[in-house]
């Protein structure tokens, strides 16, 4: 027992560490696993509440039947409003940023996130997360603006995801490494179960919608040629597409992996969003010893033009995203 690291313990003993620290970032992580924990909680029970409703039993559930991905991103937003550190807020869901109330003219940070990634998997018990980003604004003082938000990934200070899969993890890295933590769903903790998380060198598996086969363009093309050669790096590497960015991400963190949801013919600039989805797994990544690039550029080096601007994304080990810019470089 005396070595169960919660991640309260963990985030108090990293205060330590930064002389100087006010506590502020501290509150802001516990307060975004909190959050996690009360959506992990929604997840669980989302289909016991769709049954329940379709019995029309209106006064036991009442209104909890309300989309998993809308009841997510209120949640976080109501419990980012309330911490005096936090100027503003920005999801997928929203078309605008949101000014929070208590750090409105005087908060340091700025939060992004997508409430619920996998927006597909949602009704069909298929692994889902929550991604977010913390950036520290220029100027306080006065109410925080879009332009605040269009910075490059490399400015984030902190970035993590919880999945919401056969256990619920909360991963997170503050540019010291990833550290990752497991839920314990009966005490309502979660606890450190895998520190400092690098990147296996060996390439398992690789992902992608293979669906798109017909829009790929020929640098994608000649990327799987090498994937599925069955040489080299690649003589032993599974196909593996659950369509959560965040779980495959996940996985390949661990296991070793290559995701990407390119530029195609018909989507020029792929699916994926840079500011909540790209630039925090990018910076995961990258501190967990893997790469992120949109074929020609890191993702971190990119500054989004719009919240809600979409980016190319190859995502995992090094030698895989170096590859896969070899070949766009070529084309
Ligand atoms: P979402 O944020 O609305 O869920 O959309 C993003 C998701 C990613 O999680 C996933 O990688 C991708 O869309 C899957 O797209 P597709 O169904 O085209 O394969
Ligand atoms: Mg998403």
């Amino acid at each position: 027992m005396a070595g169960l690291m919660t991640l309260s313990r963990y985030n108090l003993q990293r205060r330590r560490e930064y002389e100087g620290a006010t506590g502020d970032f501290t509150l802001l992580i516990s307060h975004l696993a909190l959050a996690c924990k009360i959506v992990s909680r929604e997840v669980a029970r989302a289909g016991l509440l769709d049954v329940l409703g379709k019995t029309g039993d209106q006064n036991v559930q009442g209104e909890q039947v309300t989309k998993l991905d809308v009841l997510s991103n209120e949640l976080l937003i109501e419990v980012l409003s309330d911490l005096p550190m936090v100027a503003a807020v920005a999801s997928e869901e929203d078309e605008q940023i949101r000014i929070t109330r208590a750090g409105r003219l005087t908060g340091r940070y700025l939060v992004c996130f997508d409430p619920l990634d996998g927006s597909s998997n949602i009704d069909v018990n298929v692994t889902i997360g929550t991604i977010f980003s913390i950036r520290k604004r220029q100027t306080v003082g006065a109410e925080a603006t879009t332009e605040d938000f269009l910075r490059a990934g490399s400015e984030q200070v902190a970035a993590g995801y919880c999945v919401y899969g056969s256990s619920t993890v909360f991963v997170y890295s503050t540019g010291d490494g990833v550290d990752g933590f497991t839920l314990d769903p009966n005490v309502g903790e979660f606890v450190l179960s895998h520190p400092g998380m690098r990147i296996p060198d060996a390439t398992t598996c690789w992902s992608a919608n293979v669906g798109n086969t017909r829009n790929w363009l020929p640098t994608t093309l000649a990327f799987v040629d090498k994937l599925t050669s069955g040489q080299g790096r690649y003589a032993k590497c599974s196909l593996r597409y659950v369509g959560t960015l965040v779980a495959d991400v996940h996985r390949n963190i661990l296991q070793g992996g290559v995701f990407f949801y390119p530029d195609d013919k018909k989507s020029p600039l792929g699916k994926l969003r840079l500011l909540y989805e790209a630039h925090p797994l990018a910076y995961l990544v990258e501190q967990a010893g893997g790469k992120a690039t949109d074929g020609h550029r890191r993702i971190l080096d990119i500054v989004p033009d719009g919240l809600h601007t979409r980016v190319p994304l190859v995502i995992g080990n090094g030698p895989d995203v170096d590859l896969y810019s070899a070949l766009a470089a070529a084309a």
